[in-house]
């Protein structure tokens, strides 16, 4: 496929609710989109930056940035035999792997829509449902807590992740587990703790907890490692894992005994298979995080995750818990089960409304 065109738009959608981490609180997502075309067919990314660098170093006006600057003069014009030579082809750019993936995971669809295969397919996936999980952000009070848990166990969802930071952790966690039982649940701390608080983490073990999300800062492997040792609920590795590279350090030095694949964290989907096998290769149990994205990010999400070693579920959920509408139609749900159905349809496999992007639109280029 040659590229002939590159639009990029910056939009807005209001949250069905506010998503509060240990870093921030969170009304309404800014993100990107991108569209790729080659030979009258498009293909749909979107880049998992936010406003501000708190996830992440990378913003939207990074991406931007880097995107119009720097990727799409490599991207243009240039003839790709297949989507897993997007990424080498961007390697003299450092980092910013958020706008690499936008772009990317753009071409995967393209690639596969060229095709008439569903992207699950041309990413090697293996099963037509995934189980779906849901991640809850901190509340106003733990009786809120305990409503959105009963509220998400109901529809069906097959594990719980609370958020946590210093002073909503301990509390929260014993409340759900004298009010739920032993439901599967697991907790992202969002790197708000140090190795100060090892004593507090391992307070966490008696509460048999499925993992611990990214406990300590989020360029660290090695103090993750040391306070490994010293608890024994399973420490699971997001934002520091940037590169395949640093999954294979953070392993080697038994930072983590799961990883979160994200493909925008990582730069795309190659890179997430890449990552997926290495851990499958060292026995490292993996799953889908999310993060927030509209219904076309979400999609990518989903073909991404029916690759084998995604044995956990993951933090992809419907639609309708994150933005009414969404961009696309139907809308993403899920079964009674708590697994969601891999589209079937060619590429990402849903439908784009262009009247909802055009609305959602703050910004606009084309290229
Ligand atoms: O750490 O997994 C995270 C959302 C934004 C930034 C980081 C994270 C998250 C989530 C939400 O946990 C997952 C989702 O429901 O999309
Ligand atoms: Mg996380």
């Amino acid at each position: 496929m040659k590229i002939d065109r590159l639009e990029l738009r910056l939009l807005t959608l209001p949250l069905v609710q506010f998503f509060e981490t240990s870093f921030s609180r969170v009304h309404d997502k800014h993100f990107l989109i991108v569209r790729l075309d080659a030979d009258g067919v498009s293909g749909y990314g979107e880049c998992v930056a936010d406003r501000d660098p708190y996830y992440s170093a990378e913003t939207n006006d990074t991406a931007w940035h880097i995107i119009t600057e720097f990727i799409a003069p490599r991207v243009l014009g240039t003839e790709f035999a297949h989507p897993r030579e997007v990424f080498p082809a961007l390697k003299a750019i450092r980092g910013h792997n958020m706008a690499k993936a936008a772009v990317e995971m753009a071409a995967w669809d393209l690639y596969a829509r060229q095709r008439g295969e569903p992207l699950s397919r041309a990413l090697g996936g293996t099963r037509d449902r995934i189980a779906s999980g849901v991640s809850i952000g901190i509340q106003d009070s733990l009786d809120q807590l305990m409503g959105k848990i009963e509220k998400e166990l109901a529809a069906g969802y097959q594990r719980i992740k609370i958020k946590i930071k210093p002073g909503w952790d301990l509390d929260a966690v014993e409340r759900v587990r004298k009010t739920f039982g032993q439901i599967p649940l697991q907790v992202d701390a969002n790197a708000a703790y140090t190795l100060e608080d090892a004593a507090t983490l391992a307070r966490l073990d008696p509460f048999k907890l499925l993992l611990v999300e990214q406990p300590l800062d989020y360029d660290d492997v090695m103090d993750h490692a040391v306070l490994q040792k010293q608890i024994t609920t399973p420490v699971c590795l997001d934002e520091s894992i940037h590169t395949v590279r640093i999954a294979r350090d953070a392993i080697e030095a038994k930072a983590c005994q799961i990883i979160n694949i994200k493909p925008g964290r990582v730069g795309g989907h190659q890179a997430s298979i890449e990552l997926h096998d290495l851990c499958a290769a060292h026995g490292i149990p993996v799953w889908h995080g999310g993060m927030l994205e509209s219904g076309i990010g979400r999609a990518h999400n989903i073909h991404l995750a029916s690759l084998p070693n995604f044995s956990l579920p993951g933090d992809i959920a419907a639609s309708k818990r994150y933005y009414q509408p969404d961009l696309i139609d139907p809308e993403i749900d899920i079964a009674r089960d708590g697994t969601i159905e891999v589209p079937k349809g060619p590429g990402i496999g849903v439908n784009i409304v262009r009247e909802r992007i055009e609305k959602a639109t703050l910004r606009h280029l084309s290229l």
